[in-house]
């Protein structure tokens, strides 16, 4: 019995340590409103963001690699994902929001129509 209660209250303290080293790190929708490839910096404009206990806002962060930013430019919709440092954020990632690549297609083709046509 004792060694059952020792073997769950490590498995407890377990799930607590994974949980805090995944709330270093999140993921995000937002828009990009200005890149600073020079400073290593990109300031996005996010929503309500309840995993870094964040309201809507535009805000800075700092670029792990300044290489991330490549190809980006202000006004971009992004899913991004930051670490935080300290009190401080940092990208790790940034990618085109999946949604926005979406829209920019069927807005830019107008080939909805051949949707009736695809086979899997
Ligand atoms: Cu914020």
């Amino acid at each position: 019995m004792q060694l059952n209660l020792n073997r769950i209250l490590a498995a407890a303290a377990l799930a607590l340590a994974s949980a805090g080293a995944l709330a270093q790190s999140a993921s995000a929708d937002g828009e990009i409103r200005k890149v600073d490839a020079k400073g290593g910096r990109v300031i996005i404009k996010h929503g309500d963001w309840k995993g870094m206990d964040m309201q809507a806002m535009t805000m800075a962060f700092r670029v792990r690699d300044a290489a991330i930013l490549e190809g980006f430019k202000a006004e971009d919709k992004v899913r991004f994902t930051i670490e935080k440092d300290g009190r401080d954020f940092i990208v790790t990632a940034l990618e085109r929001s999946v949604a926005a690549q979406a829209s920019a297609a069927a807005a830019g083709h107008g080939h909805s129509h051949h949707s009736h046509d695809v086979r899997r």
